[in-house]
């Protein structure tokens, strides 16, 4: 049961009523999994390298990582399976979560934007282990959202990270072995105070570079 209240109420609706039917006329099944707490992101990615999709969202009230592993299921499906919970750091607030192999190990990495104490948390990924926290990097600003891109072509993914207090995008340039150092702020380009432009952009790899290119 739903309940609506003005405006708000019935564009919920309107979204849910067109994702069921989406989804019917699709054939998915839709499931729901309990996380720790306000999950603000989601990312699904194998974080395990056993070749099954696992999922993290980014608690923002509990200022946690809640993980799914994919198991064995029927007909071959991989079942979202209860995988622990990573603590971030007290007051972290996390925005925004991606999965992205920044150490080239061939195992995917959490990269979280905690937007309420100004830094990214990096956890490593590993063969059949969940993902450990690896480092912590302050950016400032307010991070609200960030992808994982290779911008100066030396084959490491750097990452980008939109900031709602700035206003700006800061690039973390990837030194390896985990280590980030800025390399550039840009600012005055766009408003991230409703969110992540990097997110709602259909590539966020090419929206990254051509905010950089017109910079
Ligand atoms: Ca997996
Ligand atoms: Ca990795
Ligand atoms: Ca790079």
């Amino acid at each position: 049961m739903f309940k609506t209240r003005g405006f708000g109420g019935a564009l919920i609706l309107t979204v849910v009523a067109t994702a069921t039917l989406l989804a019917d006329h699709l054939g998915f099944k839709g499931s729901t999994y309990p996380v720790s707490g306000a999950p603000r992101a989601v990312v699904a990615a194998d974080l395990d390298d056993d070749g099954k999709v696992d999922f993290a969202s980014a608690d923002m009230l509990s200022n946690t990582v809640t993980l799914y592993r994919g198991e064995p299921g029927p007909e071959g499906r991989a079942t979202p399976t209860e995988w622990g919970v990573l603590p971030l750091p007290s007051g972290a607030g996390p925005f925004d979560i991606k999965a992205a192999d920044l150490n080239r190990d061939g195992n995917n990495d959490l990269i979280v934007a905690n937007a309420d104490n100004n830094t990214v948390s990096i956890f490593a990924g590993g063969d059949d282990v969940p993902p450990a926290l690896q480092a912590t990097v302050d950016v400032g600003g307010s991070p609200r959202g960030v992808v994982a891109v290779d911008l100066n072509r030396d084959g490491q993914l750097d990452l980008a990270v939109t900031g709602a207090n700035c206003n700006c995008l800061t690039v973390l340039r990837n030194g390896g072995g985990f280590t980030f150092a800025q390399a550039a702020r840009i600012t005055g380009l766009i408003s991230f105070r409703r969110g992540s432009c990097l997110r709602e952009r259909r590539d966020p790899h090419l929206a990254v570079t051509k905010i950089l290119e017109e910079a």
